[in-house]
């Protein structure tokens, strides 16, 4: 093992114990039972062996002192040959306590199990919310998937069948070789002779093994990124009648994820195989040797019967521990996948984390900005916005529109200069302060599959129904909502209607309104929607919007000309700002898309004048 795994494995430890909050009472019950329980069913051929050989054989000396002076006090020898019935009754109860301590230990380790899956999943996804923006972009939804349900039940299988089982041998060879030695030592020594063996191959075996658990558990996680991918862009795939590459690809993940468990599943069978053999020869040792020293010497019956269970029930258990600790392995894989994504921060306030009362007045200076290390995508822009304003941003595609707006929520820190918000650095306001004061319109609208009712009160699930109508008014939406069925109670996504690009704009639209916050952004949010209804909107908009300053990013001059200013972006340089008038009348790219446009405009008139 290398040091790296060492770490990793210490730290899965730590998740481990802390998944186990209000729910150690069941583990220390469980294995209490447990142990009682081993204790037990070493009780129950010790009762047949001194039935066979004090009772029925008169031997006294294979009985210890206490068990001796026990019988005594009750009544000796004689009393248990007249009531011979004590002796099966006996076993009943033990068998009985046996069940009663087993069913104590699965049902508190099943509640522990459950609990404790349950601890890790709500710990992981409310990790997912809280790191980073760009960790989620650069991470596979599908692979994200796996570790939540997949790796989370390995870790709950574990704890369920696995966890306390290092318990059971332990206690079983102390108890068994309190027992053999005190009987017999020469017997006690070839009853346990394989078992070291047992053990130290399935320790070495779960070394080994444990690197085959990880490939075949990252070859699991790129077949289900594969397929979530797949389900996801299935309109891509149809539309670009990509289904046989994409069938080869997930055939080859397929066949990847099977190779490789097919390589750990042999392993595992060889490992039980050749393990039997071993258990077996040992029993095997155990009876022939039995037999041997009852023929040559005073070696009983009755010790042959008790050595002959006692191996047997200690092998399995040793040959357990490899399983035990395979799965450890498989669990430690996953644990460590787990913690993959506990061990990625989780965004931070840089600053004081203040909440002002925000107003709108915005400020860029000298800000520059670069993904990851990459080349800068935007570069010392410069501006600034007056509370009410409206600010337009026009620049070719990937020109670093939506970079700049996001900079703004604080998805990204900058990379140099500084942007405030009247006056405090964006920095120093608490992130959720901050987010909420500005109403965003993603530049792809995301809707969740749930009402259309539910999608608008995201930003505010207590505004009244009548809020929700006045922002659907405004976004242009609410008559197309009305004519569903099930007006605003209408599902959205897979279960629900379809919706086109520019109703989910709209409604995105609504959703941001309903938010009243004292800054707009709509990136690219009126593209969808006809020039008409893009009048529409803005009028509304503008009637409503009072006191709120608002971005709009759009390529389209008719949308933006009669904003307050203007910022025209190319190659993340700000190369241009003011009114439409003063731009129109500077030579530059904002004059050139003016121009073209006004051009496109005239010859679709006289087009449509033909
Ligand atoms: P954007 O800011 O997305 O460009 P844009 O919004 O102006 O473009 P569009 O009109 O098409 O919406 O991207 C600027 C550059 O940054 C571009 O080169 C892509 C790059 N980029 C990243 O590297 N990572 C990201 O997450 C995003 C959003 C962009
Ligand atoms: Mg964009």
């Amino acid at each position: 093992m290398t040091s790296k795994e060492n770490k990793k494995t210490k730290f899965s430890l730590k998740t481990l114990i802390k998944m186990m909050k209000g729910y150690k009472r069941y583990l220390l019950i469980s294995a209490i039972s447990l142990i009682l329980a081993a204790l037990i069913w070493f009780a129950i051929p010790y009762v047949s062996s001194i039935a066979v050989d004090y009772v029925i054989g008169e031997n006294e000396e294979v009985l210890p002192s206490i068990v001796k002076s026990i019988i005594e006090s009750i009544g000796g020898r004689e009393f248990l040959l007249s009531h011979f019935y004590l002796l099966p009754l006996c076993l009943v109860l033990f068998t009985l306590l046996n069940g009663l301590f087993v069913f104590l230990r699965g049902r508190n380790i099943a509640i522990a199990a459950e609990g404790m899956a349950k601890n890790m999943r709500d710990a992981l996804y409310e990790h997912l919310l809280l790191v980073p923006y760009d960790y989620h972009k650069h991470i596979s939804t599908g692979d994200i998937i796996q570790r939540c349900t997949s790796d989370v039940d390995t870790v709950r299988r574990f704890i369920l069948n696995q966890l306390l089982e290092v318990l059971r041998p332990i206690t079983m060879v102390i108890i068994t070789g309190y027992i053999m030695f005190s009987y017999n030592v020469k017997m006690a020594v070839i009853s346990i002779a394989l078992l070291p063996i047992l053990t130290i191959s399935s320790y070495f075996y779960f070394k080994y093994v444990r690197k085959y658990f990880a490939y075949s558990d990252e070859a699991e996680g790129k077949l289900s990124a594969v397929l979530q991918e797949n389900l996801t862009g299935v309109r891509v795939v149809r539309a670009f009648a990509q289904q046989k590459n994409e069938l080869k690809k997930f055939t080859e993940a397929n066949k990847d994820y099977k190779d490789k468990t097919y390589k750990l599943i042999k392993m595992l069978a060889f490992y039980w195989g050749s393990s039997d053999v071993l258990g077996y020869t040992q029993i095997l040792l155990t009876l022939v040797f039995g037999v041997y020293f009852a023929v040559t010497s005073d070696f009983t019956v009755g010790g042959i019967m008790l050595f002959t269970s006692y191996t047997a029930a200690l092998t399995w258990p040793v040959r357990q521990l490899g399983r035990v600790l395979a799965d450890m392995g498989k669990a430690t894989v996953s644990l460590s996948r787990l913690d993959d994504i506990f061990n990625h921060p989780t965004e931070v306030e840089p600053g004081k984390a203040l909440k002002p009362e925000i107003r709108g007045n915005i400020e860029f200076k000298d800000v520059c900005f670069a993904y990851d290390d990459g080349e800068n995508v935007l570069e010392n822009i410069s501006f600034s916005a007056k509370q009410g304003q409206t600010i337009a941003i026009l620049g070719s595609t990937g020109s670093g529109k939506t970079s700049l707006v996001h900079l703004l929520q604080r998805l990204y820190p900058v990379t140099r200069g500084t942007i405030t918000i009247d006056g405090e650095n964006i920095n120093d306001i608490e992130m959720h302060h901050l987010r909420k004061n500005i109403g965003i319109v993603l530049q792809e609208p995301f809707l969740f599959s749930r009402t259309i009712m539910e999608n608008i009160r995201i930003t505010n699930p207590d505004a009244p129904e009548e809020a929700v109508y006045e922002a659907a008014k405004i976004a242009s939406v609410h008559d197309v909502i009305c004519e569903f069925e099930k007006g605003y109670d209408t599902l959205v996504g897979e279960r629900g209607v379809t919706l086109s690009g520019g109703q989910k704009q709209r409604i995105a639209i609504a959703r941001m309104l309903l938010q009243n916050a004292p800054i707009l952004i709509l990136d690219d949010s009126l593209s969808a929607v006809d020039t008409e209804t893009d009048l529409a909107i803005r009028e509304a908009l503008n009637k409503r919007k009072g006191s709120a300053t608002t971005f709009i990013i759009s390529h389209r001059i008719t949308t933006l000309c009669n904003a307050d200013k203007i910022l025209v972006l190319e190659d993340g340089k700000l190369v241009q700002q003011g009114t439409h008038e003063e731009l129109i009348k500077q030579e530059g790219l904002y004059k050139r898309i003016a121009q073209i446009q006004d051009m496109l405009e005239t010859e679709l008139m006289e087009g449509s004048e033909e």
